[in-house]
């Protein structure tokens, strides 16, 4: 297990909690994709305060750790957008984090909920975190008082998208960005592992959250606001008509198909400033 917090310079007192809410937040800000960035520029563009891929404010203690979990294939520039604009925003809301992108190998189906699993369980084996954030690739925060912290309840951040003009789309929407503490994921056996292809993956995590009687927190539509980077669907990631059906049994398989049922074999693990890297096979149809 890692030290949690980084001593300041020329001190070996120990460090007083981060105050909440964090001091330096900017509130809302612009964000633009249209720049084309490269990932060295992302690195030498953050000065990260530690040599390490954890962001550990210097100063104080943070009140969380949170591992950002990122479910990817093949969306690299989407990488870089998103790098380039949350670690500066992690860094502000002082949080003690780390970023794992999942990234599946192969070209078989993609299933972005297994590999969020796989997040979760790889995430614990590096830090011991007690918070989990769920993200797309591409959707970027355009308001750093959107906190990616857990709640007394799980939690939907990104409740207001650009692409949805700003609105939630619907009363039970969970997909995007979502936080859950360590114990609310494992409560509800995290995600589900069948959900193979496009959709009804976040609809299935929604219910079992309902199911274990649980609400759902959220911010604000002010605070709440994201950018959506467009894009069309991925090859191998067609919408998968058996999902929606799916959705009528989450009562009975949750607590059977989830993370204890979990199978992987992990490929490659690179840690980067950036982020830890883990490409995984997860046994995917072809
Ligand atoms: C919606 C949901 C998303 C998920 C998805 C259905 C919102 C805002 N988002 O996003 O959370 O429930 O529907 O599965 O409601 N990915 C890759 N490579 C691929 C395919 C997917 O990296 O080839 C990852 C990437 O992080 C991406 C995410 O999976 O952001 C979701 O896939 P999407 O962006 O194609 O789906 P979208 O935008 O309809
Ligand atoms: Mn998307």
């Amino acid at each position: 297990r890692q030290e949690k917090t980084r001593m300041p310079p020329n001190t070996s007192k120990s460090l007083g909690p981060c105050p909440d809410p964090p001091p330096g937040l900017k509130g809302p800000f612009n964000v633009d994709f249209d720049y084309k960035r490269t990932l060295d520029e992302v690195r030498k563009n953050i000065e990260r305060t530690v040599s390490r891929h954890r962001g550990v404010s210097t100063y104080c203690t943070s009140l969380d750790s949170v591992a950002i979990i990122i479910a990817f294939r093949n969306r690299h520039e989407h990488l870089k957008h998103w790098l380039y604009y949350l670690h500066p925003i992690l860094e502000r809301q002082q949080l003690d984090y780390g970023v794992y992108i999942i990234n599946q190998d192969g070209e078989g189906v993609f299933n972005r909920a297994k590999l969020m699993n796989v997040g979760f369980v790889e995430a614990l084996k590096e830090y011991d975190y007690d918070c989990f954030v769920f993200s797309d690739i591409d959707l970027v925060p355009m308001d750093d008082r959107n906190l990616y912290r857990c709640f007394q309840n799980p939690r939907h951040l990104s409740v207001a998208i650009d692409k949805f003009n700003f609105q939630l789309p619907y009363g039970a929407n969970f997909g995007g960005v979502i936080s859950l503490s360590k114990s609310q994921f494992l409560k509800i056996n995290g995600f589900s592992n069948t959900f193979w292809g496009w959709g009804g993956e976040d609809d299935d995590i929604y219910q079992r959250v309902i199911f274990h009687g649980m609400s759902i927190s959220r911010p604000d539509l002010v605070k709440g606001k994201y950018k959506m980077i467009k894009h069309v669907r991925d090859l191998h990631n067609e919408q998968n008509p058996v999902n929606a059906g799916k959705l009528r049994h989450t009562k009975s398989t949750m607590n059977k198909d989830g993370i204890n049922s979990l199978k992987y074999t992990v490929k490659e693990i690179v840690k980067d400033i950036l982020y830890t890297w883990i490409t995984v096979d997860i046994q995917a149809p072809l």
